[in-house]
C-alpha cells in the first residue's frame, strides 16, 4: 500500500500533499478516475463517436424527408397543402457537424389575396390574357424566376410553381450558364427558367391563372374570402347559404319554410337575399269599383249603363313579382302579357309611369297577341321597381278595353 500510494502521490502531487488514509484514498481514486473517464468521453465524443449533426425538427405544418443525421446527407423540407415552404428547401449534414442553411418554416398561402404575378409583379390586362409586369430581379410569365444568378440558386422554393423550378446557373468570363434539375428543361423567354416536362401539366395551370385573372369564372369566392391556416373558406352575405361547392351563394327560401313572418292576409315572396310581404289592395279610382277575384287580380264592377267615365276605366288590375339580382345585363325580356284573342280592330301595348321606369324598361310587341316588357339597361340593387303595362282593344279609335299589369321587382344588392 506504501508502494501504490508513493506512485500515486509522485502521480498526483497536486492533489494530496501527505500520505492519506485508506478511505481518503479510495475517495481520491474515484475522483480521478471520473476525471479521466470524463476526458476521455467527451474527447472520444468529438473525434471518433461524433459524426452527426444535431437532429432536425420538420417544420409546423411540413414534414421533413430523410432520416440521415449524418455528415454529407441531406434532408429535404415539404410543407401540408395550403403551406409554402419559407427558407431552405433541403439542408446539408457538413463536416462542421453543423446544417447548411436555416431552418424553414410553413406559411400559410393567403389564398383570398392570391394574384397571378409573383414575387410582388404587377398584373396588367391584356384582351384575354394577362401579363405580369415583374418586380426588380424577377422575371419570367408569371414573375416566378430570380434573374440575378446568384440569387437563383438560394431562391426560396416557396416562389417556385409546381412545374417551374429556378435554374442553376454560373457566371464564367461573364457569361451566364444555366443548368437544371433532371427532369426540368430550360425554357421560357428569358431563358432563366426551368420548365418540368410535362407541358400539359404546365398549359393546364396557365389556363387555371388566366381563368382566375378574369374574374368570374375563376373566382375563388362568390361573395368573401376568409383566409385560414392551411386553406381558406367562403362565406354570404346574410339571406344566403354557401353553396355545396363551398364557393357559391344560394338564395335563402324564407317562403318555403317558417323563416318569413308574413301574415296570412299577405303573400310571401322570396327574394335574392330575403323576402317580401305583399298584400294587394284594389285600386281606388273615381267612377268605377273593383273587387279582387284572386289574390293578385282586381276586376271593374259593371259599369251602369252610359256612364262614360267608368266604361274608360281600367277593366283589370293584375299584379306579378319578380325576383331579381343586381346588374342583369341588358335587353332581355322581363314579362309578357298577351291577350286570349283579338277584339276591336287594334290592340296596343303601351308602358305606364314615368322617367325612372322609362330609364331601365321599354315594352314592344313580340306577336301580334302580345307585348313585351323589355330590360333595356342593368339596374343595380338594392332596388324595387314597379312598371305597368297597359293592353287596350281598340274599335275604330274608340276604347273598347283596358287592362293594367302591374309588374314590381325586387331587385337584390349582390349579382346573385
Ligand atoms: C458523449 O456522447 C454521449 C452520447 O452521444 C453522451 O450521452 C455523453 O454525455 C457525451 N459525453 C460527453 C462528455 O460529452
Ligand atoms: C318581419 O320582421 C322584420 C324584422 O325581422 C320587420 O322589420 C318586419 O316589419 C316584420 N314584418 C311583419 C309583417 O311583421
Ligand atoms: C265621376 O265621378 C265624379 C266624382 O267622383 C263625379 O263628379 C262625376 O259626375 C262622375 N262622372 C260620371 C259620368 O258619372
Ligand atoms: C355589371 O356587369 C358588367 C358585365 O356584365 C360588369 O362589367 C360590371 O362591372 C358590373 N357592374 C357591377 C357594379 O357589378
Ligand atoms: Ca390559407
Ligand atoms: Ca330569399
Amino acid at each position: 500500500a506504501a508502494v501504490l500510494c508513493t506512485r500515486i502521490i509522485f502521480q498526483l502531487t497536486f492533489l494530496l500533499l501527505d500520505c492519506p488514509s485508506r478511505r481518503e484514498l479510495q475517495g481520491t481514486l474515484k475522483q480521478v478516475q471520473k476525471l479521466l473517464t470524463a476526458h476521455e468521453t467527451s474527447y472520444c465524443n468529438k473525434t471518433i463517436y461524433q459524426t452527426t449533426c444535431p437532429k432536425l425538427d420538420a417544420p409546423t405544418n411540413g414534414r421533413k424527408l430523410g432520416k440521415s443525421q449524418s455528415v454529407g446527407h441531406e434532408v429535404h423540407f415539404l410543407c401540408d397543402p395550403g403551406y409554402e415552404l419559407v427558407g431552405a428547401e433541403s439542408r446539408l449534414c457538413q463536416e462542421s457537424l453543423v446544417w447548411s442553411g436555416q431552418q424553414p418554416t410553413c406559411r400559410d398561402i393567403n389564398e383570398c389575396a392570391s394574384s397571378p404575378c409573383l414575387n410582388g409583379g404587377t398584373c396588367v390586362d391584356e384582351a384575354s390574357q394577362f401579363s405580369c409586369v415583374c418586380a426588380k430581379g424577377w422575371a419570367g410569365v408569371t414573375c416566378q424566376t430570380a434573374t440575378h444568378a446568384a440569387a437563383a440558386t438560394t431562391l426560396p422554393a416557396a416562389t417556385n410553381g409546381p412545374f417551374v423550378r429556378p435554374p442553376r446557373c454560373t457566371i464564367t468570363q461573364g457569361t451566364t450558364h444555366c443548368t437544371c434539375e433532371p427532369g426540368y428543361t430550360i425554357s421560357g423567354r428569358d431563358s432563366y427558367t426551368c420548365t418540368g416536362i410535362s407541358t400539359e401539366l404546365d398549359t393546364v395551370m396557365m389556363k387555371a391563372l388566366i381563368l382566375f385573372h378574369n374574374g368570374q369564372a375563376g373566382r375563388l369566392c362568390q361573395h368573401a374570402c376568409v383566409n385560414t391556416a392551411g386553406g381558406y373558406r367562403c362565406t354570404c352575405p346574410a339571406g344566403y347559404d354557401v353553396t355545396r361547392d363551398g364557393r357559391g351563394c344560394k338564395d335563402i327560401d324564407e317562403c318555403a319554410t317558417r323563416l318569413n313572418n308574413c301574415t296570412k292576409d299577405q303573400t310571401c315572396i322570396n327574394t335574392n337575399g330575403g323576402f317580401q310581404c305583399v298584400r294587394v289592395e284594389c285600386p281606388k279610382i273615381p267612377n268605377a269599383t273593383y273587387i279582387k277575384t284572386s289574390p293578385m287580380r282586381c276586376e271593374r264592377n259593371p259599369c251602369p249603363m252610359d256612364n262614360k267615365a267608368c266604361s274608360q276605366t281600367p277593366n283589370s288590375f293584375s299584379y306579378h313579382y319578380l325576383s331579381l339580382v343586381s346588374n342583369l345585363s341588358a335587353p332581355r325580356v322581363m314579362f309578357r302579357v298577351s291577350a286570349l284573342r283579338q277584339v276591336g280592330d287594334t290592340l296596343r301595348f303601351s308602358l305606364l309611369g314615368g322617367r325612372p321606369i322609362r330609364r331601365y324598361f321599354t315594352v314592344q310587341r313580340s306577336d301580334r297577341l302580345t307585348g313585351q316588357l323589355m330590360l333595356v339597361s342593368p339596374v343595380q340593387g338594392p332596388a324595387t321597381l314597379e312598371a305597368e303595362v297597359e293592353m287596350m282593344e281598340l274599335e275604330r279609335r274608340e276604347q273598347l278595353g283596358r287592362y293594367i299589369t302591374k309588374v314590381t321587382m325586387f331587385v337584390s344588392q349582390y349579382d346573385f
